[in-house]
Formats: C-alpha cells, structure tokens, sequence
C-alpha cells in the first residue's frame, strides 16, 4: 500500500468512525447526565477564625471555625499543608510513602495571634483567617497564599458537627464540604465516598467540593511549569487548565491545555525560587497574573495566581531554594526520573505509516549508506493487525523478531507504540483477556465504558486498579517477543473520539484509585501516569537486568519515575519549533527531564530550512526523534536536499560526540533531579534579563545552547548569564551578563561553553575531557558518569577541577591525581 493509499484508508475510515464517534459522544453524555449530580445551590466557606492549635511531629493542626489545617515540614526541607484533614498521603505524585516530618520543626506562637514554623531552610506562618505565607529564613515573602475558598450546596452542609474522616477535627464547628450522602460537587450516585485516593482523609473540601486557591508572589516573579504549555516557557497572564487534553491532531504556541498537565509551578523572583504543588488530580484553572512594581501609587503589585479546583484535596507542597534545590527537593518527594537507557540518547526515527518491513529496511539502509548514526526506529500504529494494540499485521510485518535481529546488529533497537485502548471485539484475545481480569473500566451501572479510537469501538484497562496494571504488564511480553527494546505510550489522556467536546472518558466512569473508589473526574489526569508505572513495572518484572525505555504522552506529577515524553503533535511550522522547546523546558521544570519534539513537526512538509533548524536543537534536547504523521511529508535528512543533509550530518556527529555528556546529565538528573535542558536563569535567578529570556537553554552545566527558532536568520543575539562563554565555533570569550550577537550559518546554531567547563566528549579515540579554560584566576570543573551498560548499577561519579598553573590550564580528579583520560584544552 502506498502513502497515498494509506491517507485515503485513514480518511475513508473517518467517515464511518465519524458516526460512531458521534453515536459515543452522544452516550458519554447521556450517562454523565444519568450519574451525576447537577450542581444545585451552593454557599462559598472559608475557614474563619483560628480557635486552636495543636504541635504535631513537623509543625502541627491549627483548627479554625470552619475547618482546620495541617502543617508539616519534612526532612529535607518541603512544607505541606492540608485542609480539612488533607494527609499527604495517598497521592498519585508522591514516591513511596510520602516523606517523614523534620521533628526540629516545631510550631509556636507568631505575633498578631496567629502561628509558625521555623526551619532551617523556610518559614510558615499561619494567620489568624488561615493565609499562609512561606518566607525564606531572611524573612523574604516568597508566597503567601490566602485562606482558601470552598462551596458547599446549600441544604447539605452538615452544621455544628465534625465530619467523619476529619481526624481529630475541633469541637462543634461547621465543616466545609458535608459528609451527608454524595460529596458536594457530586460524587456519582450509589458512591457515598468520593474518588480521590485518600478521600477518606479529606473528605468535604477535600473531594468532590470545589475550592479556590488564591496566592500572592513578589512583584517581579516569573511563572513556569504547570506540565507541558506550547506557550511557555515563562507563562505569561492567563488562564491554564488543568485537564490532559488531546489537541486533536496538531497545536501551537496558542493551544492550550495539552497532554500534560499539573498543578506544579515553578516561581522564581529577586527573594528566591519556589515551588508550588497542589496535589490534586481533579479538573481545575489556573490564572496567572504577573505583578508589577511600583505599580499605582508607587506600590508594588503582586503576582497573584489563582487555583480553581473541581474537587479534590486542598492540600500542597511548597519547596523552596536555589532552582538546583527546589528540583532536588522536587525529584526527592516524587521519584527520581528513570535513567534511559544510553541507546536512547542517541538519534532515533519514527513514522506513523512505514507500511511495512521493507520500507524500515529501505529507510535504515537508507542511514547506513550515508554514514548517518541512528539508535533507534520506531513503529507507529500501522504495524498493528486493524490498529488492535499488542498485534501484528503479518502481512504487511511478516517477521518482526527476524528484522529486529537484524537491525539490532546494525546497532539500531526497534520500540513499539503502545496505544490503552482496546477493541472490544467478543474472541479478541486481550479483550477475553482484560474481562476476565475484571480489567476495563465500567460505567456508574456497572457497564464497560465504551469509546471510538483508532481500532474502532473501544474499552480502556482502568490502570488505577493495581489488579488491571499487573494484567495489563503481562502483555509487554509480547511486545519483548516480537524484539522491541522500549515502548512509546499514545492516546493516553485518554482519547475516545468524538466531533465536538472533550475527547475522554465520560466523567461519570467509574475507576478504583488504587482501591479508594472513584470517578473520572478523579481519575482522568492520572491515567498516562498509571499506564506508565503498569508499563515499566511490567518491563522490569520481565526483563530485569535491562533499564526499561518508556516514554508517554499523557502524565502528572511523578510520571519521570516510569520514564519521559514527547511533544505530541506539535505543528509544522516555525511556532511549532519554538512550541516545542517550550515544552521541554517547562516539562524540566516539572521535574520530568527526559523529553522532546517531533523533529520537522507533525503534520505537512517542513521547507528545508526549517527541518535543519529543528534538527539542529533536537541534537541538543534529551529524545532526538524525527518523527512524522502518515499524510504528512518525509522527515529523513536526505530527503531536503544535499545541503540540509550535509549540515543534518554535522549535527548528528556533535550528537554524537557529546553522548558521554549526555549520558551524564542522565545520571545527574537520577541523582540530583535537575533536568539536562534547563532555562538559562538556572544558575542566576536573580538576574531579571535571564528570566524573560526563552529563546535558548543550558544543557546542564557547561553548554548554552541558542537554537535558531525564525526563518531566515543566518545570526542572532543571545543573552549570556554572567561570567565567561566561549562561542564553542569560533573559541570567542565573551563576559556576561549581557548579550551578545552571535553567528548562525546554516550549518550550526550558535553554541557556548562555560568558562571552566569540563565537558566528557567522544573524540576519535573515544572518550576525552573537553575542558574550557577557566577565566584568570579561576577555577572550574565538571562530572562524568561512565556509561556502564543498560542496567541498574549505579555508576561512580568522577569529578574533575580545572585550573591555571604555571601559565597552563590543568585538569586533575578530586583527589589531585591526575585523570587517566586524554584532556583537550580550547579557550586558550
Ligand atoms: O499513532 C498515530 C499518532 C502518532 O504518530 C503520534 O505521535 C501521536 O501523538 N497518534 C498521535 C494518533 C493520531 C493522531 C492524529
């Protein structure tokens, strides 16, 4: 079958699925109406008065009219708190169990009445309405959120009593949120507890209620994260939602939500960076409002940013630090991100519509003719027997674990694409399979929940059943057994297809949450995540000598433990290239490191122009995949012509030599959670120029990359954080702050080193330190991790100095001796 072939099936296919998907749109509501409560009157609740406290290991319980808040600081310096008997556990985010108090701790007595907890690293003070306000140990306000905001129907609310589940709530106060019968907000009918795990603990304003979060930042703090914004990096005044949302089939800088979303936010002002997350999954917004000083009479305005939450717990976490610390703190509550494994550093090509074996053959040849290196290949749905997930279409791939083999001797690993969705086809194997298992999720009367995707009618494993994962995991044995080395996660928001509204689940389907019972309005942004844990769970249960290679386009907070992501269908088109660095920086930020774009874009044909741009920053970002949709143009480089592909081949061979870098930074994010691709504000928040500046990035320490995101452009100016750069071309010092104007011919973007940078390099005898020379007087220094292999031992960390003697530039281990690697001095 040929391209056009292929496009046409896919378009002859949409009209029939159109009907369906019409016809499921239609029942998706119809049973959202059934099943849950319509919102009937409500009356908003805030706290009210401080009426006690209680110390409790870490901070304590301050208990106010309406309700009563829970502070805590854990080892190692994050604070949380929670509403209305909000624990911090369970929590889809959190790793393991969640962190234990810092019993030095401890909560006393403030002025004006209100009360505080001093730490090492960060103060909280409760006042006496319930606002709380997080300043470093200076006493800077960082953060001051104010006393929430809660609604409860009216008739329901259960006055004068303490709700169950509000452990040790105080005496006789009205409490938000009811505990009488369906949650407020609407738990679906027949559930007396509603779905978030660890509903039991935060029941009222912390389930189905929905509440309202308004917080205050300095006047001249920047927002970032909140998961993958095309917008981004620094999110500007707006509204964000916070629901994973498939774009349908391509998005920009303007489109918004996108496939990852979270309730994380990355603030970085003159007093210090903070992170904010509220841990929640439910459906909510987020208005960010840029402060201004001097604003008005002379006044500083604060930035505000507000929190609307459809439910769930009213509880969060806030870290506070340098960026390096807040991301630690971050990587030490919610996972450290997985180390991929080294292939998977190296470049990789997909395609939706190879069509068959030969045509992988003919395009991996079509790499080893010209010397291009390549790690990977990937397989999109048609390889698929009818788009069904764990199948095979013989036909067309008659012998996958022969081509495996076989490229696998070339050195390039194939990785599957591994969609949730499945046929729900009476004899399909893994329909039987997941009924048995008791698998799918099911309707609020008990009925598999039915949607349209790419095989036609459709079920969904319900993933935050532990039961549907184990089941679920036990198929990637196929997937092993076919010869694919990693998987590539989809349609994980999740999607079912429909013309018009949101592309998921009916709200009122029902799911376990991890055995707390709930819906999917609980459930939904968590999905991607869970599919991810049942993924790499099931890959490490079933080949556990190798590092599972898994990456997914749906997530939240916490996904890096199972692995990364990618852009999603980012346009083709020059707002899509700087779309996706967008993501990749603020996804960083969120401490998922492991990511990027659709090199060329999704959709259409790139000008050759723009498919070299995008190639040349895809060398420097964590996955480097060219990948294109099935009715869209070629994405090979020699497919633009002799000059793209000459300078495509320049970028894959700096690549190439900065694998032992890349590897390391891999290795550094594990250990320290700071993400390869940073924002250049990284090491000098405080610099105001660096924080507005989203038109380059740092790849871990030494480098600062500045890609080349418009057309036309043969130099640009680039904004140098202080301290010494070498323009890595020409070996031009620069001094910084400041900005300088670089070139950028076609055949390269502008890169610069550090000054003092150690950079581990593979050069023609393989690997080497790259040492940039410290500027007089200075020293500097850099790490390497060895890539030791595909499995879990942890590598040794080496660190080495640089520094001037005797008018030369050495190099030495920590302990003075001298490294036993050869060392290349530039910058001198
Ligand atoms: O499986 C087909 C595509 C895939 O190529 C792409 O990378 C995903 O983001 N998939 C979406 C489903 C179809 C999108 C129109």
């Amino acid at each position: 079958m040929d391209a056009r072939d292929l496009v046409r099936t896919v378009k002859d296919a949409g009209t029939a699925r159109g009907l369906r998907a019409l016809r499921t749109a239609w029942r998706h509501d119809r049973a959202d109406a059934a099943a849950l409560p319509r919102r009937g009157a409500e009356r908003a609740r805030v706290p009210g008065a401080l009426t006690g406290a209680e110390p409790l290991p870490g901070g304590g319980v301050l208990r106010f009219a309406r309700s009563e808040l829970r502070v805590m600081v854990a080892v190692g310096g994050a604070v949380f708190w929670g509403w209305d008997g909000a624990g911090w556990v369970p929590s889809y985010a959190l790793a393991g169990g969640g962190p234990e108090p810092d019993p030095r701790a401890v909560l006393e007595p403030d002025t004006d009445g209100g009360w505080r907890v001093v730490s090492e690293r960060v103060t909280v003070v409760v006042s006496r309405t319930g606002a709380v306000e997080v300043r470093t140990p200076g006493g800077a306000m960082l953060r001051r959120e104010l006393p929430p905001r809660w609604w409860e129907p009216v008739g329901e609310a259960v006055d004068g009593g303490p709700r169950a589940g509000a452990a040790g709530a105080g005496g006789g106060a009205p409490e938000p949120g009811g505990a009488g019968g369906g949650a407020p907000g609407g738990g679906a009918a027949g559930d007396g507890v509603d779905g978030v795990p660890g509903g039991a603990a935060g029941r009222g304003a912390g389930s189905g209620a929905r509440w309202l979060a308004r917080a205050e930042v300095p006047a001249d703090a920047r927002f970032f994260g909140l998961g993958g914004r095309a917008s981004g990096p620094r999110l500007r005044d707006g509204t964000y939602r916070l629901w994973n949302t498939d774009p349908r089939g391509g998005f920009g800088p303007e489109d918004d939500p996108l496939y990852i979303t979270m309730p994380v936010q990355v603030v970085v002002s003159d007093a210090g960076t903070h992170l904010m997350f509220h841990d929640s999954t439910w459906d909510g917004r987020v208005t960010l409002r840029e402060g201004e000083e001097g604003a008005g009479s002379g006044q500083d305005r604060p930035g505000v940013s507000e929190l609307r939450m459809e439910g769930g717990p009213l509880r969060g976490w806030v870290l506070v630090g340098t960026p390096a610390r807040v991301l630690r703190g971050w990587a030490a509550l919610t996972g450290a991100p997985a180390v991929p494994p080294s292939w998977a550093l190296g470049y990789q090509h997909a395609r939706w519509g190879f069509g068959s074996e030969r045509e992988v053959r003919r395009v991996v040849a079509g790499y080893r003719e010209r010397g291009l290196p390549l790690a990977a290949v990937h397989l999109d749905i048609d390889h698929y027997a009818g788009h069904r997930v764990f199948t095979v279409d013989r036909e067309r791939f008659p012998d996958l674990p022969a081509l495996a083999g076989e490229l696998r001797e070339q050195g390039v690993r194939l990785v599957s694409i591994v969609d949730p969705a499945v046929k729900a086809e009476p004899g399909d194997a893994v329909y039987e399979g997941g009924r048995a298992a008791g698998a799918f999720v099911r309707d609020a009367r008990g009925r598999e929940v039915r949607g349209e995707v790419w095989p036609g009618e459709c079920v969904y494993p319900d993933f935050t059943d532990p039961a549907a994962r184990e089941w679920w995991g036990g198929l990637y044995e196929e997937r092993l057994a076919q010869g694919f080395s990693g998987v590539w996660h989809d349609m994980n928001e999740p999607v079912s297809f429909r013309p018009f509204g949101d592309m998921t689940l009916p709200r009122s389907a029902r799911h376990a949450l991890e055995g707390a019972g709930g819906d999917h309005r609980a459930a939904h942004n968590v999905y991607g995540l869970a599919m991810a844990r049942a993924g790499y769970e099931a890959l490490v249960r079933l080949r556990p000598a190798e590092r599972p290679f898994l990456f997914s386009r749906s997530g939240w907070a916490g996904m890096q433990r199972y692995g990364g992501t990618w852009s999603g269908d980012v346009e083709t088109g020059w707002p899509g290239l700087r779309a996706s660095l967008a993501l990749v920086l603020g996804l960083g930020l969120c401490g998922v490191p492991y990511s990027g774009p659709d090199v060329g874009g999704f959709g259409g044909s790139p000008s050759p122009e723009l498919y070299l741009r995008w190639f040349q920053l895809g060398a420097y970002l964590p996955l480097f995949r060219t990948h294109a949709a099935i009715w869209a143009g070629r994405r090979e480089p020699w497919e633009f012509g002799a000059e793209v592909l000459e300078h495509a081949r320049a970028a894959l061979a700096e690549r190439e030599r900065l694998r032992p870098y890349f590897v390391t930074l891999a290795q550094l994010a594990h250990r320290t959670g700071a993400p390869y691709v940073r924002p250049v504000w990284w090491g000098a928040p405080e610099d105001r120029a660096l924080r507005d500046c989203e038109d380059a990035f740092l790849l871990g320490d030494a480098l600062l990359v500045a890609p080349v995101l418009e057309p036309g452009a043969d130099r640009r100016a680039v904004r140098l954080p202080r301290g010494r750069w070498y323009d890595t071309a020409t070996g031009a010092a620069y001094e910084g702050p400041g900005q300088v104007l670089l070139d950028a011919p076609a055949g390269r973007v502008p890169v610069l080193a550090r000054a003092g940078a150690v950079v581990p390099v593979r050069g023609a005898a393989g690997l080497e330190l790259e040492v940039w020379a410290p500027a007089l007087g200075r020293t500097g220094g850099g790490l390497l991790v060895r890539d030791e292999g595909d499995g879990f031992a942890l590598p040794e960390l080496e660190r080495f100095v640089a520094r001037w003697a005797g008018g030369q530039v050495w190099v030495e281990r920590e302990d003075g001796t001298a490294p036993e690697l050869p060392v290349r001095v530039r910058g001198v």
